[in-house]
């Protein structure tokens, strides 16, 4: 294949991102200095390949896949979910493009899905049953939804749900399932009752170290006594005041493929812990053995390995409040600009259990950072937007990379973080590919 080759380059690089850079970068070759930047003829390989000029090319690092050879939008096959792109249709896995998730609370159709299994058929919310049980529970109790409503105060409260396994599709040597890119979080309101009425209404016992969920969906193999995941959180997490028992997203049903009649939501977690269509939770005196408890499931390495690693299990550790990260939903990636226009820039970003303290952009390859406007929460555990602008010095392309740094002052990478066998935990910043004419 020729350098020159624009879709053929793309299609290389949706297939063998390693293969696509070594062609692109010619790393075998002498073409990058000793800092790791780039030598002229690599910087003509890879401006002929975009079919433009890189004008901070200087501080591009050798070895950047440009942004704009990212892969191009799928069909969509979800109805009620149009615009998603569905990495797995069995069990159903799909993310939001970034520039879907523009809107401040995400709108229904467009949060991401990630099913474990089947989800429930013919569920009817008037019959539906909730049981409390497990060892330390004082007094087990099942309740029907119109129970919970009447029982129990109603709270409605923005969260923010990411995948751990949300920008796996970087790691390198790949890590095996869903291939998600950015698009595997959302924020919408979720409205229901606190997890925490509903346990103390049953009693917690002082043993108590964990509540787990069990869901109606069911496993890929058809087999009834295999549980596609059962997880959850420990007591701390279980009992703080935004963990919710929710049945309703954005003031309506929460669609069927996001747990439809009734979740679980306990934000800033991986969202393996927030179980849809929630018909039991246990209180457990240890650990949670549900199915998707145990390492590799939802784990990383205690300490950080070689990329490609084995790691043994008693190595690995749950994974609790997840990193700090953001996303630029506007402008969209691959769009053209003109010179003489400023362009508009912002986002969300959300830092797990934490707060994000700020966000920063950079139009040169991570040279130089501008800090942006920030809103705070609309309530603990809701992302945070950010907005603020760029302008940019002459024609060609640009990226505009995102930075958020969360409370305790830790930032976004900006290159893929430690590598782990599952591909979890990527914040890595988010870039935007810009043409500017
Ligand atoms: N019962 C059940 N709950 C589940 C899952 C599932 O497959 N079954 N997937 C989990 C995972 S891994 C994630 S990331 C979130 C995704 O929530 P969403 O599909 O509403 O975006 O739900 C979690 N809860
Ligand atoms: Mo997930």
């Amino acid at each position: 294949m020729d350098k020159s080759d624009k879709t053929g380059i793309r299609q290389l690089y949706r297939k063998n991102p390693v293969a696509a850079d070594q062609l692109l970068w010619g790393r075998k070759s002498n073409t990058v200095n000793r800092r790791g930047f780039l030598k002229n003829s690599g910087l003509m390989a890879m401006s002929t390949a975009l079919g433009m000029s890189i004008p901070f090319a200087r501080f591009m690092p050798a070895g950047l896949i440009p942004v704009a050879f990212a892969a191009e939008n799928a069909a969509n096959v979800i109805e009620g979910k149009e615009g998603l792109i569905v990495l797995n249709d069995r069990p159903v896995n799909a993310e939001t493009p970034a520039h879907l998730l523009d809107d401040n609370i995400t709108p229904n159709r467009y949060m991401f899905i990630r099913n474990n299994g089947v989800p429930p058929e013919n569920v009817n919310p008037e019959t539906w049953q909730l049981e409390i049980g497990g060892e330390s529970v004082e007094r087990p109790a099942s309740f029907s939804i119109a129970d919970l409503k009447q029982r129990f105060e109603e709270v409605t409260l923005q969260l923010q749900l990411e995948c751990g396994g949300n920008g796996r599709s970087e790691f390198v040597p790949a890590a095996s399932g869903n291939q998600w890119t950015v698009g595997a979080v959302g924020c919408p309101t979720f409205t229901g009752v606190r997890l925490r009425d509903v346990l103390n209404y049953c009693g917690v016992l002082g043993d108590a170290v964990y509540v787990g969920y069990y869901g109606a969906d069911t496993h890929v193999s058809g087999d009834a006594s295999r549980d596609p995941i059962s997880r959850g959180v420990p007591i701390g997490k279980a009992l703080e005041r935004e963990s919710l028992i929710a049945w309703q997203m954005n003031g309506e049903d929460i669609p069927l493929q996001n747990g439809y009649p009734l979740r679980l939501v306990c934000a800033g977690w991986p969202g393996s812990v927030s179980g849809k269509w929630l018909n039991r939770l246990v209180v457990r005196n240890q650990l949670h053995d549900g199915e998707k408890m145990a390492a590799p499931s939802y784990t990383v390495p205690i300490n950080s390995v070689a990329p490609g690693s084995r790691v043994p299990d008693e190595e690995m550790r749950i994974i609790e409040s997840m990193p700090v990260k953001s996303l630029i939903t506007f402008p969209q990636s691959g769009i053209t600009h003109d010179i003489r226009e400023r362009l508009i820039v912002r986002g969300h970003a959300w830092a797990g259990d934490d707060q994000v303290s700020a966000v920063f952009i950079s139009i040169d390859f991570g040279a130089t950072w501008l800090p942006s406007g920030m809103q705070g929460a609309a309530n603990r555990l809701a992302w945070q937007n950010w907005e603020t602008w760029a302008q940019f010095p002459k024609p060609g392309y640009y990226e505009v990379w995102a930075r958020a740094m969360d409370g305790q002052g830790r930032s976004q990478p900006m290159i893929v973080p430690g590598w782990n066998p599952r591909g979890y935990l990527n914040n890595a910043c988010h870039r935007v590919a810009v043409q500017v004419v």
